[in-house]
């Protein structure tokens, strides 16, 4: 119901320092010169306030200090204090200015960023459930991640799994935070063999393409519904969205990983049709849109246009 004309709180996550390519920082900037602003409001009829956590950060030049100090001490897990202290501050921004009612959208940058969008959500709707669509499960911890990416990371760190070794700067995530019943996965189709143990170990509700072409979106989306939502009809969720979720040949190909054989266009946005439908969606993320990997301005343009469709879809705009 937009008669109400609710605020939409946009979130700037321009953060590249949980994995190894530039240019996803570029996503927001790109999104909102596609229009995702005047969308939101014009189309939409949503007000719309910019906050800006990383505004005073250099993060160009504090990577560039992480790289070289990291060249020779080789950690496990890459850029480890950058990928916090950006965190961190998303994390206040999300906790400090967003109030209950109003929309929480954070635009990435790389998954990683999800660490402090959820917590900042958490903060404020403690019993949310998270639909997690992505083709990964980033729920690598310190220890089973391979290749030290921390986008490949964030779940893990909601979810404080192996705390006790964390790297210190880690230490302001609050503890209790997310429910490994609360959370629930759609679109998997590339998850590491240790992050599979941990789906088992912890029965976390993960639908993978399998899941998607055995049951059909709707049913998957009923599913990953019901369980994050424990019996609570008006338990309030949000989308943590990775676009590499959506099949690259449809039209998602500028991203850091593409996966083949994903989400169809549709079913992509049908995924947020249906949750908005709900009337409980609170927050939303979308991330992974790298505008430096096109090969060409189209191939840009539908991953773009992407990443802004599916903000509208989940704010409520509809086919009729
Ligand atoms: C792998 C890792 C990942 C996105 C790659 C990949 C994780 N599981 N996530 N691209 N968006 O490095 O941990
Ligand atoms: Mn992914
Ligand atoms: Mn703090
Ligand atoms: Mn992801």
């Amino acid at each position: 119901d937009n008669s109400e004309n609710r605020t939409c709180k946009i979130v700037l996550a321009p953060f590249n320092g949980g994995q190894p390519h530039g240019g996803v920082d570029l996503g927001p900037e790109y999104m909102l010169k596609h229009g995702l602003k005047q969308q939101i409001e014009e189309a939409l009829q949503w007000k719309t306030e910019i906050v800006d956590p990383l505004k005073d950060l250099d993060l160009e030049k504090l990577k560039a200090e992480a790289d070289l100090k990291e060249k020779e001490l080789k950690p496990k897990i890459k850029r480890a204090d950058l990928v916090s202290l950006a965190n961190e501050k998303i994390y206040h921004a999300c906790k400090d200015e967003i109030k209950k009612g109003e929309f929480q959208l954070t635009l990435g940058g790389d998954h990683s960023i999800a660490i402090g969008s959820i917590a900042g959500l958490l903060s404020r709707y403690p019993d949310a459930g998270i639909v997690w669509i992505d083709a990964h499960a980033d729920i690598n911890t310190v220890n089973t991640t391979e290749s030290g990416n921390l986008h490949g990371c964030p779940v893990s760190f909601l979810a404080n799994m192996d705390r006790h070794d964390w790297p210190e700067s880690f230490k302001w995530i609050p503890e209790k935070l997310l429910r490994t019943n609360k959370i629930a996965y759609i679109g998997l189709r590339d998850v590491d063999e240790g992050e599979k143990k941990i789906l088992r170990d912890n029965n976390i509700k993960a639908f993978s393409m399998y899941h998607v072409d055995r049951y059909g979106i709707n049913s998957v989306v009923e599913q990953a519904l019901e369980h994050v939502s424990q019996g609570d009809k008006d338990c309030p969720i949000m989308i943590s969205y990775d676009v590499d979720a959506i099949d690259p040949e449809a039209s998602v190909k500028c991203t850091g990983t593409k996966v083949d054989y994903g989400l169809n266009n549709r079913e992509a946005l049908f995924l947020c049709e249906r949750i908005c439908e709900t009337g409980n969606v609170v927050a939303l993320d979308v991330v992974e849109v790298n505008p430096s990997l096109g090969a060409d301005e189209n191939e840009i343009l539908k991953t773009v246009a992407m990443g802004c469709s599916i903000v509208r879809c989940t704010l409520g705009e509809t086919l009729l």
